[in-house]
């Protein structure tokens, strides 16, 4: 057994007695929306089974927001590939001997990959709005509410029998946070992908003709994740129910409710109107107000006075 396995043995061991169950809000930790799952970069994965909402062909998209702590070249966020690693997935992924981009890619008919990455390298530790979209036509990649690149493709994408998987335990495992996942059967427009990415902190998904599965990962406990969408593609983590080395820790940036507040989003089933322009850095910083001065009353102002009159009769007197 190595270090890894033994610190991951000690993590089960401590979860299993209810110590670090709910991991503590931290700054850096702090994720756009109540709570989301961190992924140790070794083997941490959720699965989603294999119902027809995964099964996504000519127009469709894949949004979330990533955190990577590290970047390797290849991490992925979410992936449906087969034994022989052909599906689609959204990654971070090294392209060019360049530490990694984003990317989102699909498996032909055939015997290739078909691949569209970021213009800009992940930075460790930042929290990006990314969404992979297909339209027949191309394959796009949108990073915080912005396209950043695109690529032609008008083929099939292939489909397999593989579960759905947010991260994943045998290849390429993510070291980072994932939160509010969602798979669509349409391509995503840019008014509609800066509507999710709303002011820079995000948004939760509302459920809609369009949404296949949403993922809000605001549980905050447990060892399953719900699929807001409707469709009961209720995410599993690690190997079983139970606790084990695979499972992802739940990690808040607020107390976790089970019922959280949201602020409504505009529907896709109807045209988007706002398009914000946001520049604010990802990281909500604390708001202070000053406490008011209290005013001072009639009866205070009195004493004032009275105190102060005092004062200067004893001054007076030590004079003489
Ligand atoms: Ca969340
Ligand atoms: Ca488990």
């Amino acid at each position: 057994m190595n270090h890894s396995q033994i610190f991951k043995w000690i993590r089960v061991l401590a979860l299993m007695f209810g110590i670090g169950a709910g991991r503590s809000p931290s700054a850096t930790l702090a994720l756009p929306m109540g709570c989301g799952l961190d992924f140790d970069g070794a083997d941490d994965v959720v699965t989603c089974g294999n119902s027809s909402s995964f099964t996504l062909t000519t127009s469709w998209s894949i949004s979330l927001w990533a955190r990577m702590d590290t970047t390797p070249d290849n991490s992925f966020f979410v992936w449906k590939v087969n034994t022989y690693g052909m599906g689609y997935g959204l990654t971070g992924f090294g392209v060019g001997g360049l530490s990694a981009r984003f990317a989102f890619s699909v498996y032909d008919q055939g015997t290739s990959w078909h691949t569209v990455s970021s213009q800009a390298s992940a930075v460790a530790g930042q929290w990006y709005h990314l969404v992979g979209t297909f339209d027949g036509a191309a394959l796009s990649i949108y990073v915080n509410g912005q396209l950043s690149a695109s690529t032609g493709y008008s083929g099939l994408v292939f489909v397999n029998s593989n579960q759905f998987t947010i991260g994943t335990n045998v290849n390429h495992p993510l070291d980072g946070a994932l939160d509010e996942i969602g798979i669509w059967d349409t391509s995503l427009t840019l008014p509609e992908i800066q509507a999710l990415y709303n002011n820079g902190f995000g948004q939760e998904i509302e459920p809609g003709l369009h949404t296949r599965a949403i993922y809000h990962l605001n549980e905050g406990v447990g060892q399953t994740t719900a699929d807001a969408s409707g469709n009961n593609n209720t995410g599993t983590f690690g190997n079983s129910g139970g606790i084990d080395i695979y499972d992802p820790i739940w990690s808040c940036a607020s107390t976790p409710t089970a019922t959280a507040t949201r602020t409504a989003t505009p529907a896709l089933t109807s045209t988007p109107t706002a398009t914000p322009t946001r520049t604010a850095t990802l990281t909500p910083g604390p708001t202070s107000t000053p406490a008011p001065i209290p005013a001072l009353d009639s009866s205070s102002v009195l004493f004032l006075a009275l105190a102060a009159g005092g004062v200067l009769l004893l001054m007076t007197k030590r004079r003489r």
